[in-house]
C-alpha cells in the first residue's frame, strides 16, 4: 500500500505513534509518506520505502500570528496524494488534521479520485482542545467525515461518544512499543551519571505541560527521598518546567533533582531507573508510561483516562486519584523499601508491556487499511 501520515512533528506522544507506526508499515514493505511541518522526531528518513513531505505555510502580514495551516495541509496533501498515487490518508491527532484532510478529499474527488481517510484520536484533541466551544462542532464534522476512526484507548472511546455526537463506530486500537529498543545495554553508562550507586532513581518523562502535574511529580518525590536514597530525573521540556524549579528551590531538594531536558537516548536511561511518576490530570493512554514499563520501571500514576488500561494497580504499579499526592508517596516508598516486591512489579511491568508490542498491534492498523480499501473498491 502506499500509505500518508499526517502528524506533528514533535515530542508529543501523537507524533512519536504515527512515526514508529510508519516505520513499521515501511518495514512490512509498504510505501509510506509522512506529511508534517517539519522531520518528526524520531523519523529515520534514511529508511527504505519511507518519504517525508514537508507543509509549508506561506506567511503573510494580513494573517498575523494566524497562520493558515490547515489550507497549506489540505494543499499538500492534495498534491502528495496525486503525485504519488496514496491509496489511503492516516492522520494522527483530530485537530486540525481531520478536518484538513476532509477538504483535500473533497478536492480530490472532483478530480475523480477517492482518497480514503482514516483517522487516529489521541487525547487533548478530544478531552482538552477539541470540546473547547471555539473548536467543537469542526472536529465532531471531521470525526463524522473520517472514513474510519480509532482511538488509543476505551478511556478515549468512550469520552469521545460523550462529549461529540458521533455517529461511527470508533475502533480501539492502543498505542504499541517494540520492546526490542528497551534491552539493557549495560556500557550505556546512564545510571552513574545520574546518580551515586546508593540512590534509587525515581524518573517522570513529559513536555511538562500543565496537564501532566508537573508539581505533583516534585511533591511526591519530596516525600520520598524524606525516606528512601533517591534522586528525580525529569526529561522533557515545556511550560511548567519554570514553576516546578520553583516548586523543587522552595523544598530545599535542588541537589536531587536533574532536569536531562529532550534527549535522544530514553531507553537507556528508563533502563537505568527504579520508579516512574506520572500524576497526569488527563491522559488518554499514557505512552510514556508503557515505555518505563518496557524498560521493567514500575509506574506510580493518576487514574486519569486511559492510564488504568496500561498500568495495573496493584501488579505494575499503583493507580491513585489525580492530585492524591500523599497517597502516591505512600506507596512509592513502600514498594522501593520492598526488594521482593519491587522485582516482582519490575517482572510484572516487563510482561504487561510485551501485550502491546508493536507486533501484536501494527497487525490491527494493517488490518484496519486493507478493509476500508475492500470498501471503497
Ligand atoms: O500529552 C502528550 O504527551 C501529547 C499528546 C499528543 O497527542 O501528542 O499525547 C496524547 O497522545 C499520546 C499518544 O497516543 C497518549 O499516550 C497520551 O496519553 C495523550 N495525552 C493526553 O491525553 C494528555
Amino acid at each position: 500500500m502506499k500509505i500518508g501520515i499526517v502528524c506533528y512533528p514533535t515530542y508529543g506522544g501523537s507524533g512519536i505513534v504515527a512515526t514508529e507506526l510508519g516505520m513499521d508499515l515501511a518495514g512490512r514493505g509498504h510505501e509510506v509518506h509522512f506529511i508534517s511541518t517539519s522531520l518528526p522526531a524520531r523519523l529515520d528518513i534514511t529508511l527504505s520505502n519511507v518519504f517525508f513531505h514537508k507543509v509549508t505555510v506561506e506567511t503573510y502580514p494580513l494573517f498575523h500570528q494566524y497562520q493558515p495551516y490547515s489550507l497549506a495541509l489540505s494543499t499538500i496533501i492534495v498534491n502528495i496524494a496525486q503525485s504519488q498515487g496514496l491509496d489511503l490518508l492516516h492522520v494522527h491527532y483530530a485537530i486540525p488534521h481531520a478536518y484538513a484532510a476532509y477538504f483535500a478529499k473533497q478536492m480530490l474527488k472532483e478530480k475523480g479520485i477517492n482518497l480514503p481517510v482514516i483517522t487516529t484520536l489521541h487525547g487533548t484533541d478530544i478531552t482538552l482542545v477539541g470540546n473547547h466551544p471555539a473548536y467543537k462542532p469542526a472536529v465532531e464534522f471531521s470525526i463524522n467525515h473520517s472514513d474510519k476512526v480509532t482511538s488509543v484507548s476505551e478511556s478515549l472511546k468512550k469520552e469521545t461518544y460523550e462529549f461529540f455526537t458521533i455517529d461511527k463506530e470508533i475502533e480501539v486500537i492502543p498505542n504499541f512499543i517494540d520492546n526490542q529498543q528497551f534491552i539493557k545495554d549495560e556500557n550505556c553508562g546512564c545510571r552513574r551519571q545520574m546518580a551515586p550507586d546508593e540512590e534509587k532513581i525515581i524518573i517522570h518523562v513529559s513536555n511538562l505541560r500543565k496537564v501532566k502535574r508537573v508539581e505533583d511529580v516534585i511533591q511526591v518525590f519530596y516525600r520520598i527521598q524524606k525516606e528512601v536514597s533517591s534522586r528525580l530525573i525529569i526529561v522533557g521540556e515545556g511550560p511548567e518546567w519554570e514553576n516546578a524549579n520553583r516548586l523543587i528551590d522552595e523544598l530545599g531538594i535542588t541537589h536531587k533533582v536533574k532536569n536531562l531536558g529532550k534527549i535522544s537516548d530514553l531507553q537507556n536511561v528508563l533502563c537505568s531507573s527504579d520508579l516512574f511518576l506520572l500524576p497526569s490530570e488527563k491522559e488518554s493512554f499514557g505512552l510514556a508510561a508503557l515505555e518505563a514499563m518496557a524498560a521493567s520501571v514500575p509506574v506510580i500514576s493518576s487514574n486519569a483516562g486511559g492510564i488504568p488500561e496500561v498500568n495495573i494497580d496493584g501488579e505494575t504499579g499503583f493507580v491513585l486519584p489525580v492530585g492524591d499526592v500523599e497517597g502516591m508517596a505512600e506507596k512509592a516508598i513502600m514498594l522501593l523499601k520492598d526488594p521482593q516486591k519491587f522485582q516482582e512489579f519490575r517482572r510484572n511491568a516487563k510482561q504487561q508491556a510485551m501485550k502491546f508490542d508493536e507486533k501484536n498491534i501494527i497487525p490491527m492498523y494493517e488490518e484496519l487499511y486493507y478493509s476500508v480499501l475492500e470498501k471503497v473498491k
